[in-house]
């Protein structure tokens, strides 16, 4: 156990309860900071996550987080758009764009910046095929349409504990957790 307050920078609820409910074992308390920081308009998430890190480090140690979902019959869309394209269009709207396709493969992406002692990036990804209809009510986001390889579930029909076992973002914890020890 760290004596440390890890902050989560982040204005999503639904990712703070998943890095709570992974890290709590590891640091004294974990808090939600919901600081605006800047995010730039970039080809992949690395590069919005490292220049978000530049100015941070008075708030030490933390972990901010971009995620997006890709989806391969839409050449990737939205991916770093997800943000935006899930308060326009929402899940509806990308089973809209999907109605005809039968190739669904898509995949979750996290990047994790966090500040210690030194700073670092951590990725997580997880592959899954785009619903035909929306499932389940826990989770956030994308969850209802997103059903994760190897599970005739979405994301949305599990808990948290057991989506962390298996995401994107869980993926990228246990990085993170490999690094911090
Ligand atoms: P912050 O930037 O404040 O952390 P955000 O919700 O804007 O919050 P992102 O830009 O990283 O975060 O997220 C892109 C979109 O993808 C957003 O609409 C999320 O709800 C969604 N998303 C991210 N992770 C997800 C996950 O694990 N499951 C489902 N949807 C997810």
């Amino acid at each position: 156990m760290n004596n440390d307050v890890l902050k989560v920078m982040t204005s999503n609820r639904g990712k703070y309860v998943e890095y709570k409910k992974k890290l709590k074992d590891h640091y004294h308390k974990i808090e939600m900071m919901n600081l605006d920081y800047p995010e730039i308009q970039a080809d992949g998430l690395e590069e919005v996550v490292r220049f978000a890190l530049e100015d941070l480090e008075e708030h030490s140690p933390l972990i901010i987080d971009d995620s997006g979902l890709f989806i391969d019959a839409l050449d990737g869309f939205p991916g770093v758009y997800s943000a935006y394209v899930m308060k326009t269009i929402g899940c509806e709207g990308i089973l809209t764009l999907m109605k005809e396709e039968n190739h669904r493969s898509s995949r979750f992406e996290c990047v994790i910046g966090y500040i210690g002692r030194e700073k670092n990036i951590f990725k997580g990804i997880s592959k899954g095929t785009i619903t035909r209809e929306k499932r389940g009510t826990e989770g956030f986001g994308y969850d209802p349409i997103f059903r994760p390889d190897g599970f005739e579930r979405t994301y949305a029909e599990m808990s948290s504990e057991e989506k962390n076992r298996i995401s994107h973002r869980g993926d990228a914890m246990e990085k993170l957790l490999d690094f911090v020890g």
